[in-house]
């Protein structure tokens, strides 16, 4: 089933259609990527209202069974389509629909609006299962960061600034046919990788420092997330236990990602066995989320959360250890769920790579 069709199966009756306005739920539906318009999905018709500053552009991507309309005032081009097709109620989105377009709405549209459906929630359950060919193009994003990341490993030197790592991935990214990268790449170095998110600056690399990599490149909208700590030269003893155990729960998580566990088993996986290597408070993050046109999507993989793992959804692994003012160890890929466990997208090998 496509995913309009899936959503249509949430519109409680004939005369209730949703309202689609954020821009990344627009594309998922439509394929169309920058509209600043909008997307109606009726229980038969599914219009996307553009200006024409996109209209040509759209005209080029979206199917056949969206009619494509191009509007001067958003509100009377929605309201024509409202009365023309008997449409009563609408569903939007809770989640980002601010307070002054909520006004706008409950003044302009000749439709109730019904809060108590909630869209977003709707719209990223359908999201969480991903079509062979978002798998592909979420694969094909990993490896244009697999292929920055190998060449960039050369320039992690003693006395290159964390920036110049950051800059030269985004750079070798886009070359390699990124539009974009994922979030604000992490590149950081010595004592600074104890900092989870820590953000690149002019803190420069030693010798026996590690150096955690957390990157990701965007392409046609998908995202990819993946997290590599390398050692400068040495690594310590207690660097090296380090690591060894961030990979072993690493794997521990990996080996719960099958379909019907939930995301809980998988972050109890990890978080138990550093817990009993006695770092449990050294790890304060949660072990994964889903990937897909959002970096940080549907399922929190959390001891919290019980949602049930599905085949083709995505979502990381990615465990870590941080000691303050000593280091930090991350290790983070992509899997997908399958019916008999899952895989990984990466194809960067996780063992402690001294460079
Ligand atoms: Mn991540």
């Amino acid at each position: 089933m496509n995913p309009i069709a899936k959503l249509r199966e949430h519109l409680p009756d004939q005369n209730t259609a949703a309202l689609i306005t954020r821009e990344v739920n627009i594309r998922y539906f439509t394929l169309f990527p920058d509209s600043e318009g909008a997307l109606l999905i009726t229980h038969d018709e599914c219009f996307l209202l553009v200006d024409f500053r996109y209209f040509e552009k759209a005209q080029g991507v979206v199917g056949e069974e969206i009619t494509l309309v191009k509007f001067k005032k958003l509100y009377d081009s929605l309201n024509s389509i409202i009365e023309n097709k008997n449409i009563t109620r609408l569903l939007i989105e809770e989640e980002t629909v601010t307070l002054s377009q909520f006004d706008s709405f409950r003044k302009e549209l000749h439709a109730e609006l019904l809060t108590e459906y909630k869209l977003s929630g709707i719209v990223s359950d359908i999201r969480i299962i991903k079509s062979d060919r978002e798998i592909e193009l979420l694969t094909k994003a990993q490896r244009i960061a697999e292929k920055a990341y190998l060449e960039v490993l050369n320039l992690i030197k003693p006395g290159v600034e964390e920036r110049t790592v950051a800059l030269e991935l985004e750079y070798l990214m886009k070359r390699y046919g990124a539009e974009k990268i994922s979030f604000d790449l992490i590149t950081i170095t010595g004592k600074k990788t104890s900092m989870p998110h820590g953000s690149p600056d002019g803190n420069v690399v030693r010798e026996g420092d590690f150096f955690t990599l957390d990157i990701g490149a965007t392409y046609e909208g998908y995202h990819s997330d993946m997290t590599r700590t390398v050692a400068v030269h040495s690594a310590t003893e207690k660097m090296r236990e380090i690591y060894d155990i961030v990979l072993k729960a690493h794997q521990k998580a990996a080996e719960k990602i099958i379909a019907g566990n939930t995301a809980a088993d998988v972050d109890n996986a990890a978080r138990d066995y550093i817990t009993e290597k006695g770092y449990g408070e050294y790890f304060g993050h949660s072990t994964g989320h889903g990937v897909g046109l959002d970096i940080h999507e549907a399922p929190i993989v959390y001891k919290k959360y019980d949602t049930v793992l599905k085949p083709n959804m995505v979502i990381t692994d990615e465990p870590g250890i941080y000691l303050p003012g000593e280091f930090g160890v991350r290790i983070e890929d992509m899997y997908v769920v399958t019916e008999t466990g899952s895989y990984s997208l990466a194809q960067i090998d996780k063992n402690l790579v001294i460079i």
